[in-house]
C-alpha cells in the first residue's frame, strides 16, 4: 500500500478506498478581480495552488483513481442561502450580486464554475454544496460509501473554512484525511500555517498533512 511523509507520522492508504477531493476551486475564489478579490483578499495565495494541484491531479487520472470536486454556490433564488450566510459582513457585493464574472457564487454562472486549469472531465464527480462543508445538503456521503472509500486526500481552498469543515466532518464520519499544504490555500497566510498546524496537531487530531510530490511519488511506484 502507498504510504507517504506525512506530519505527524507516515499516511499509508489503499488505492482501492482513497478519494481525491478538490475543494471550491472557483473562478469566484480565484480570478483576479473577481469575488474573492472584491472583498480585499490577495487572490495569488490561492492561485499558488493551481500548479501543483494539476500535476497532482493528472498523476491521479493516469492511475484511473477516483476523482470529487466540490463548488460553492446557490439556487438562482437563493432558497439554499441561510439569511445569515446572505447578509453576514459588510461586503461590498453578496451572493447573488451581479459580480464580474456573473451573479456571485450562483449556480450556472461563470464565476461559480471550476477554473479552466482544473476543470473535471469525464465522469469525475462534482457535488455543488451550499455550506463549507462538503457533507452538508449534499450526497457526498452517499457517494463514498457507494465506492467504498475510506480514505481522502483532500485539496483545494480555503484551508481555514470549506478545507477544515470538510475535514472535521469527514474526520467525525470516520474518514482517514490527508490534506496537502502545497495544494490547499487561504488568503491569510497565517490561517494557512495555522491552519495546517491544527490538522496534524494533537497526534493528528483530524488528520495528517503532507506535500503533493510524496503523493505524486506513492502512487507511481
Ligand atoms: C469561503 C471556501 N472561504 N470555499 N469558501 O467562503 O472556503
Amino acid at each position: 500500500m502507498p504510504s507517504v511523509d506525512a506530519k505527524p507520522g507516515n499516511f499509508t492508504f489503499d488505492l482501492d478506498k482513497t478519494a481525491l477531493i478538490v475543494i471550491d476551486m472557483q473562478r469566484d475564489f480565484l480570478m483576479p478581480g473577481g469575488f474573492g478579490e472584491s472583498l480585499g483578499n490577495d487572490v495569488s495565495q490561492l492561485r499558488r495552488t493551481i500548479e501543483p494541484l494539476a500535476a497532482l491531479i493528472a498523476a491521479w487520472r493516469s492511475q484511473g483513481l477516483p476523482i470529487i470536486h466540490t463548488r460553492e454556490g446557490h439556487k438562482p433564488d437563493l432558497s439554499d442561502c441561510p439569511p445569515a450566510k446572505l447578509n453576514r459582513g459588510a461586503p461590498s457585493q453578496r451572493i447573488g450580486d451581479p459580480g464580474a464574472f456573473g451573479r456571485i457564487l450562483i449556480q450556472g454562472e461563470y464565476g461559480h464554475d471550476i477554473i479552466d486549469e482544473l476543470q473535471p472531465v469525464g465522469d469525475e464527480v462534482v457535488i455543488d454544496k451550499p455550506g463549507k462543508g462538503a457533507f452538508y445538503a449534499t450526497d457526498l456521503s452517499e457517494i463514498l460509501e457507494k465506492s467504498g472509500v475510506t480514505s481522502l486526500i483532500v485539496t483545494g481552498v480555503t484551508t481555514e473554512v470549506c478545507v477544515h469543515t470538510t475535514v472535521r466532518e469527514a474526520n467525525d464520519r470516520g474518514y482517514e484525511c490527508l490534506v496537502l499544504a502545497d495544494c490547499v490555500g487561504s488568503y491569510f497566510p497565517e490561517f494557512q500555517q495555522v491552519g495546517l498546524q491544527m490538522i496534524a496537531a494533537q497526534g493528528g487530531i483530524f488528520g495528517w498533512v503532507a506535500e503533493s510530490p510524496a503523493v505524486i511519488s506513492a502512487i507511481q511506484e
